[in-house]
This record gives C-alpha cells, sequence and structure tokens, in this order.
C-alpha cells in the first residue's frame, strides 16, 4: 500500500444523509455535539434548565464546528431513574423547536422510546440515538423504518440503573461486536437502510475501565463491519479514574481519547466541548487522511 493512500477502503464511509443535510465523513471525522436538556446528567445536567439557553449553546456548538446536535432529555448516567415520556417530552420538544429554526446542521435525538422519537422527529430532529441498540422498545425500529431517518445503534450491558453495578464479558470486543451485527441486522429486517445506520460501542455503559480501554484499542475490529462508526469519551468516568480528575477536570483526557478513537477508525465523535474537540478532531484527521500534495 503506498503511503499516500487511505488505510482501507472503509476510511471512505459513505456520507449521511438527513432530512436536513448531508454528514460528510469521506476523509473527515464528523463531531456529535451533546445538548443535555435534564437536571441531573453527570457532566452538564441542570446548565440548561430554560429552553432559551438550551437553544443558544446548540447554536454555538454549531458556529465551533458541530455537525450534529444531539439532545437528551433523559439522564444515562449510571444509575439515573428513568423518567416519563410526558417529562421526556416537555424537556426535549421547546429545545427542537427553537433550535431548528435557528440551525441548518441536523439535530439527533437521544432516547430510547419510540414515542418520544417520534415526536422529536415531528418538531424536526433528524436521527435516532438509541442507547439501547433498539433493545428497549420494540415499536423503534419500525418507525425509524417508516421515517427513513438514520440511526445509532449503541451497545449498553443491561440498563442505565443497572450497567456499571458488576460489568461482566469473556471477551469484551467481540461481544459487543456480535451485538453490533446483530442489531444491525434486526434493523436492516425491519426496512432501515443500510447506509443510516451508525455503530457504537457505547463506552461507559455496562464497562470497566478495562473494557473501555479495550474496545478503544480495538475500535478496527469494529469498524470492519462496514458502518460509521461513532465514538463517546467525553468527560466519562474511566477518564477520571485514569487521570483521577473530576468531571469538568477531563478536557485534555477527553480530547486524548478523541484522538486515539479517530486513529483508530471512529468516524463520528460525540463530545460536550465542540470547540476543543473540533480542533483535536481536525490534527486527528490530518494525520490520518491527508495525502502530500
Ligand atoms: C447519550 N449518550 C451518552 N453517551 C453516549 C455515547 O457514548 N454514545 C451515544 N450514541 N450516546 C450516548
Amino acid at each position: 500500500m503506498s503511503e499516500q493512500e487511505p488505510q482501507s477502503s472503509l476510511d471512505s464511509l459513505r456520507d449521511l444523509v438527513t432530512r436536513h443535510g448531508t454528514v460528510v465523513m469521506e476523509r473527515c471525522t464528523a463531531i456529535m455535539g451533546v445538548l443535555n436538556v435534564t437536571p441531573d446528567s453527570f457532566y452538564d445536567g441542570g446548565r440548561r434548565l430554560e429552553p432559551e439557553k438550551a437553544i443558544a449553546d446548540g447554536v454555538e456548538m454549531v458556529a465551533a464546528g458541530a455537525d450534529i446536535i444531539d439532545i437528551g432529555g433523559e439522564s444515562t448516567r449510571p444509575g439515573a431513574p428513568s423518567v416519563s415520556e410526558e417529562e421526556e417530552l416537555g424537556r426535549i420538544l421547546p429545545v427542537i423547536r427553537g433550535l431548528r429554526r435557528a440551525i441548518r446542521a441536523p439535530i439527533s435525538i437521544d432516547t430510547y422510546k419510540s414515542n418520544v422519537a417520534c415526536a422529536a422527529l415531528g418538531e424536526g430532529a433528524d436521527i435516532v440515538n438509541d442507547i439501547s441498540g433498539l433493545r428497549f422498545d420494540p415499536a423503534m425500529a419500525a418507525m425509524i423504518a417508516e421515517e427513513g431517518v438514520p440511526v445509532v445503534l449503541m451497545h449498553m450491558q443491561g440498563t442505565p440503573r443497572t450497567m456499571q453495578v458488576e460489568p461482566r464479558y469473556g471477551d469484551v470486543v467481540r461481544e459487543v461486536r456480535d451485538f453490533l451485527a446483530s442489531q444491525i441486522s434486526h434493523a436492516l429486517g425491519k426496512g432501515i437502510e443500510p447506509e443510516k445506520i451508525i455503530i457504537d460501542p457505547g463506552i461507559g455503559f455496562g464497562k470497566t475501565l478495562d473494557h473501555n480501554l479495550s474496545l478503544l484499542r480495538n475500535l478496527p475490529a469494529l469498524a470492519t463491519l462496514g458502518q460509521p462508526l461513532l465514538v463517546g469519551a467525553s468527560r466519562k468516568t474511566f477518564i477520571g479514574k485514569i487521570l483521577n480528575l473530576a468531571p469538568d477536570e477531563r478536557l485534555e483526557g477527553s480530547l486524548a481519547a478523541a484522538v486515539a478513537a479517530v486513529l483508530a477508525g471512529a468516524n463520528m465523535i460525540r463530545a460536550h466541548d465542540v470547540k476543543e474537540t473540533r480542533r483535536a478532531v481536525n490534527m486527528a484527521d490530518a494525520i490520518r487522511y491527508r495525502v502530500e500534495e
């Protein structure tokens, strides 16, 4: 292989077409900005209790280089209680409505509930980010197929309430890969188009520190599934454990994990700190993709 060629054909994946524009992932990494509108998310919980503040933050993330804004109305931190559909909708819909008017970038809705996802799509969201990988709500896959929108299939062992109690795997990389392969087949069987499926190992979701590191090290094994690969490590506990730092001190660790993920095959990074992540990822992209002129 010449030095000027991409590492593999998987480095030039198709772009992601959404109702509000195309997310380019061919030879560059997309950034999904995290916009939680919850009182209790582990890092940004309680920061956006007013929709106006959330909308302003979303606009700022797009200006800083986010390709997608991911809106969540239920905390998925370990041990978090679930919230009712009404509560979740009350948090997210005003933000989606306002942000849709203010930005052109695609919006993803972070939910595992098909009714919530459907209402969000009705207000202008474009992508469903399902942390259960279509496991929790049997109506989710058919709804997504019917709407014809992209979906993120994430791996999680257990549920947010139980996942960090005692995560166990024989071979974490193989089990996560097998799960994702099986959920891709399930999605296809329900009529979701192959070019609309993004996969995600679910860093921190039912994983120990070593499970997370093993997955980050072995992303190429997940990339061989042939779908765009999303990685979200931003400010998560495993970074705090390694560096012995609280969530608000984990920026550098998050950037290091993002760069490592890009160099190992990630096509999209989910991040709280969009400006800094955009810069770090642009450097990683240059190392990964740029050819000599
Ligand atoms: C909602 N959420 C929190 N962490 C996440 C991650 O790593 N991936 C995805 N897809 N969603 C996440």
